[in-house]
């Protein structure tokens, strides 16, 4: 840790800043006018209410494709053995992210967890031939791979005009399978949605084709395992029962391919645009819509944030280097672009919504943002090459911190409100809910002992039968149910007996 002794002498005493009583006005007129020369050269985007993402003239957006890339994206069948969907890393009530990253730790730039180099990432699929049977993997063994980086969110990700931390899916879309050109500008959606289809750490079996894709989606019913269906997706499936149908109302004939995949699923994430937070109706009506210690945070980030986290969507959508690892553990976008001066760059997340999307960084190296402004305030953890000097008064961090907590949220992102309602996954459980009839009462801790002393009960979801989420089944998870149905117990773990969600913490036991 630099001593902040030494930090201060570092500091430019000629930097501009803009502080004082004045300058809650002066930022918000200052941004919005004047930093357009400033965009320009990299700087912050001008300020003023986010407008509407562009669309890609090759892929206009119709209600018909847009209903059939969120089934898409919901539904887990995309997956070689029907358990990941791209749901499964991308909740929107995790502000797009994986509630799973805290415990799914992938070793990082060695093979050794539990150093300083591991990453917090997603669990994709177990490694497996395409015929299903288990391989190990060098790293994860017969368990669920994990990914190398943090999981960034899809959520206004339609703005970014290159997608993935280090910013390798491009505007030009290229048809995986003919390798045709699809799109030549604005498709870094489209690029990246058909990756993952075919990545053997997030969906796919080994080796997996987009025959095998094709094949599938032909076959299966359209979100089989998912329940909880929205009125857009029963309503589009009143009409069109399977994928050919679904793609036949899209795009005209019932084909399916890695192009109209990767359109369908675009156009989805095109809408999920959030644009409800305080810090919108700030853009629209001016700094009295913030409270005045909102006003205050914003302020200090203005003044030392920009022009990296400027403009509405608080990114300028460059990469830099801000010394959150050696960039040696990960090039970040210098393994794309090849440039020396890119190693250790990573893209600039835009801040909306981060409050729900902890872990923070690409490596998911700081747990809360408290974390994150300490770490501004020491001047990046490593070599910082493109990180100015950044001084916060405790009373700024604190405001900066009130900021990012609670100005930046949209409320229909955290509720899984349209445009972010959406099914649930058949890996979204009730904790003790063993018999799966979505409630949690006697016949759960019944069904649990007839599991584990009859062997006459299979069980569909391991988790929800581990009540007391210790990772293992036993008598423990039947006393635990009971003691929280006629004791008053406390509400069982994560998802909770109250509601369904994801398991948050990772173990060798599985649902679906
Ligand atoms: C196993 C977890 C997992 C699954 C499944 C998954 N993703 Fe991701 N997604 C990630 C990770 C991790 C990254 C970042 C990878 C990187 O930067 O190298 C990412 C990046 C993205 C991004 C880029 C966001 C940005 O700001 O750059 C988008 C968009 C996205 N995913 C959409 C999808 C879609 C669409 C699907 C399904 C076809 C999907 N993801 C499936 C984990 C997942
Ligand atoms: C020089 C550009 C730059 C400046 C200045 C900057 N940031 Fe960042 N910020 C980044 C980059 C790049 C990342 C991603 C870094 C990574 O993961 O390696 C990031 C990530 C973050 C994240 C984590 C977001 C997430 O989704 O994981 C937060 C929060 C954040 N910055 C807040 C701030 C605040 C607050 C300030 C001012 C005190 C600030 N940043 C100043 C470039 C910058
Ligand atoms: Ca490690
Ligand atoms: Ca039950
Ligand atoms: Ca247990
Ligand atoms: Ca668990």
């Amino acid at each position: 840790m630099p001593d902040p002794a030494q930090l201060q002498s570092a500091k430019n005493p000629q930097r501009p800043r803009l502080r004082g009583v004045r300058t809650i006005l002066l930022a918000w007129t200052v941004v919005f006018g004047a930093c357009t020369a400033l965009s320009a050269q990299g700087g912050p985007p001008p300020l003023g209410p986010l407008p509407p993402p562009l669309v890609p003239p090759g892929n206009p957006q119709t209600p018909a494709k847009i209903v059939l890339g969120k089934m898409l994206f919901w539904d887990e069948q995309l997956s070689s053995d029907d358990s990941v969907a791209c749901a499964t890393c991308h909740l929107p009530e995790i502000g797009g992210s994986d509630p799973r990253s805290f415990t799914s730790p992938h070793p990082g730039s060695d093979i050794f967890f539990g150093n300083a180099n591991d990453v917090l990432g997603s669990p994709g699929v177990a490694k497996q031939d395409c015929d299903g049977t288990m391989l190990p993997d060098p790293l994860f063994g017969f368990e669920r791979q994990v990914t190398g980086r943090k999981t960034p969110s899809m959520i206004n990700a339609a703005y970014s005009p290159r997608l993935f931390w280090d910013g390798r899916a491009t505007g030009q879309f290229v048809d995986p399978e003919t390798g045709a050109v699809l799109l030549f500008a604005g498709g870094a959606l489209e690029s990246q949605a058909v990756g993952p289809l075919v990545s053997s750490v997030e969906m796919a079996c080994e080796g997996r084709t987009w025959d095998d894709v094709r094949a599938k989606l032909q076959a299966v019913t359209p979100l089989a395992f998912a329940s909880d269906l929205t009125p857009d997706i029963t309503a589009a499936l009143a009409t069109s029962s399977n994928y050919p149908a679904l793609f036949q109302a899209a795009f005209g004939t019932p084909v399916i391919n890695a192009g109209r995949i990767g359109f369908a699923l675009a156009s989805y994430q095109r809408t999920l645009i959030s644009n409800q937070s305080p810090f919108d109706a700030f853009l629209a009506n001016g700094p009295t819509a913030l409270t005045p210690q909102q006003n205050q945070g914003f302020q200090a980030l203005v003044g030392e944030c920009l022009p990296c986290h400027g403009g509405p969507l608080l990114t300028n959508q460059t990469f830099q280097n801000i010394g959150v690892r050696p960039a040696g553990e990960d090039l970040g976008r210098g393994a794309v672009t090849g440039v020396p001066q890119d190693n250790g760059r990573f893209k600039v997340p835009s801040l909306r919504n981060v409050a729900l999307r902890a872990p923070f960084f690409h490596n998911g190296g700081k747990s809360t943002l408290a974390e994150v402004i300490d770490f501004y305030d020491n001047g990046g953890d490593f070599f910082a090459p493109d990180l100015p000097p950044i001084n916060l008064s405790f009373a700024e961090e604190v405001a900066i911190e009130v900021f990012l907590t609670t100005a930046l949220t949209d409320p229909r992102v955290a509720a899984g409100l349209p445009p972010f309602d959406h099914p649930s996954l058949r890996t979204y459980f009730r904790r003790g809910d063993t018999n799966r009839d979505n409630e949690v009462d006697i016949s759960d801790p019944i069904a649990t002992l007839a599991f584990l002393f009859l062997g006459s009960v299979t069980l569909v979801c391991e988790d929800a039968t581990d009540a007391n989420d210790d990772g293992t089944i036993n008598i423990a998870d039947v006393i635990t149910t009971l003691d929280r149905l006629f004791v008053g117990g406390a509400p069982l773990p994560s998802p909770s007996d109250r509601s369904t969600g994801p398991d948050p913490t990772l173990d060798t036991l599985d649902c679906g």
